[in-house]
């Protein structure tokens, strides 16, 4: 990690065609930007669908990056992805070929039209605070809420199965 570089967490979800590709594409395309370096990757959960229920089962993961890029940079950088691997913007809450959220940026509080970090919905979600959990357990909602305690409401109210596991090395 360079001196400037600032620890971000991304969520990456797929519930159309080869999903596990599309993650592993999204990664890589991540990886080879000269200002990222991917650090971390949790296991793959195929989890329910939450919002609009009636699709397909998601897979769904979380990254560690290091990046010298801006917030708005990165966000740039995550869209050119998803576009490239055919997400389609027309509905917000169907089925997806490719999402990639920034959920935190370092400690900062971004609110721009297009940005919020930390991401306004992670919390309540089990597909994110479970992988999410894997690759950092001190974590804490802006309330004060340790990762712990998240975990412990949401793990059995939404449906997050181990599909692919990845062996931490802390
Ligand atoms: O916001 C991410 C897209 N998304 C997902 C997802 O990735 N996983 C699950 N399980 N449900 C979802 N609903 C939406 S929208």
């Amino acid at each position: 990690m360079k001196r400037n570089d600032v620890t971000v967490y991304i969520s990456l979800g797929s519930n159309i065609g080869d999903r596990a590709f599309y993650l592993q594409a999204a990664i890589k395309q991540l990886h080879t930007h000269e200002c990222i370096v991917v650090a971390k990757k949790s296991s793959i959960y195929e989890t329910e669908p939450i919002g609009y229920v009636e699709q397909e089962p998601f897979l769904n993961m979380v990254i560690e990056l290091h990046t010298s890029l801006t917030p708005e940079q990165l966000l740039i950088e995550t869209q050119k992805i998803e576009t490239k691997y055919g997400r389609q913007r027309d509905e917000k809450w169907g089925p997806r070929t490719l999402d990639l959220d920034i959920l935190l940026y370092g400690e900062e509080k971004i609110q721009t039209n297009d940005l919020i970090v930390p991401h306004p919905r992670m919390w309540e979600r089990a597909f994110v605070v479970i992988p999410l959990m894997e690759l950092n357990c001190t974590l804490h909602t802006e309330t004060g809420n340790t990762i712990q305690d998240v975990y412990n409401k949401l793990h059995d109210k939404q449906k997050v199965v181990l599909w692919k596991e990845v062996k931490q090395f802390n």
